[in-house]
């Protein structure tokens, strides 16, 4: 059994400065992840190692500008994830979809790497991302990213933990979403350089693929085969 499991540069970093954690969060929801007993492949965000660098190049759909700052920035929010995994027993494999993927219409990605290393017994770790298009260097989402090695690798379960919770008008958790168009209120959320919480459920929409967003005080539920926060359940 095979869960895709992406974790929000929110609930990792501190948003409010650059390319700092937020060390207690990031702390108990990697030993969390580093519990999991089925077959995980892990794609983590950006966050504060990410998206301000790409905001300042204006990096969306296609930049002439230099990427380096927030490939390096990027990286090394991986490195750190990567280490304190294996600080905790896990054994993990990074992947760079910056160097296996490229957008035409659509993400191509290849995934046999990641296939293999999870046969091994390996956790696979994407993140967010550059990536080559058609014209020019963008930027891909971890969601776009983890919705895409669910659809491949034909993953049994696909979650998104995230600071943000989907909420409707009254400020309640939302159920079930099966078109954007169930809740206007969505479209009203915050907005970062991917989008934000209104992009990520548009994204799973559009993907095909069913998914749950949920807090990071559900993960352990989520992990243990729970159904926590809002399941976006494409038409
Ligand atoms: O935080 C963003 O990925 P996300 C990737 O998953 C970059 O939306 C480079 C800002």
């Amino acid at each position: 059994l095979t869960t895709v499991l992406k974790i929000g540069g929110s609930v990792l970093t501190d948003k409010a400065s650059e390319k700092a954690l937020d060390t207690e969060s990031f702390d108990r929801v990697l030993e969390t992840v580093s519990h999991a007993s089925e077959d995980l492949v892990l794609v983590h965000g950006a966050g504060s190692f990410g998206h301000p660098q790409a905001h300042r190049i204006d990096l969306k759909g296609g930049t002439d500008e230099s990427v380096h700052e927030v490939y390096e920035a990027v990286m090394e929010l991986n490195g750190k994830v990567v280490t304190r995994l294996e600080e905790s027993g896990m054994k993990t494999f990074p992947v760079h979809p910056s160097s296996c993927s490229y957008r035409g219409d659509g993400l191509k990605m290849m995934t046999r790497q990641v296939e293999k290393a999870l046969e091994n017994g390996f956790t696979p770790v994407l993140h967010g991302d550059c990536v080559a298009t058609d014209n020019g260097l963008g930027v891909v989402s971890g969601d776009t990213v983890a919705a895409r090695l669910a659809r491949e690798l034909d993953a049994e379960r696909l979650g998104m933990c995230t600071s943000t919770a989907v909420k409707d008008g009254n400020g309640d958790t939302v159920e079930e979403v099966r078109e954007m168009d169930d809740f206007p209120s969505l479209e009203n959320g915050d907005r970062d350089v991917t989008g934000g919480i209104p992009k990520k459920v548009e994204r799973l929409l559009e993907s095909g693929e069913k998914g749950r967003i949920f807090g990071p005080g559900s993960l352990e539920s989520f992990l243990d085969g729970g159904k926590p926060g809002t399941l976006v359940n494409p038409r």
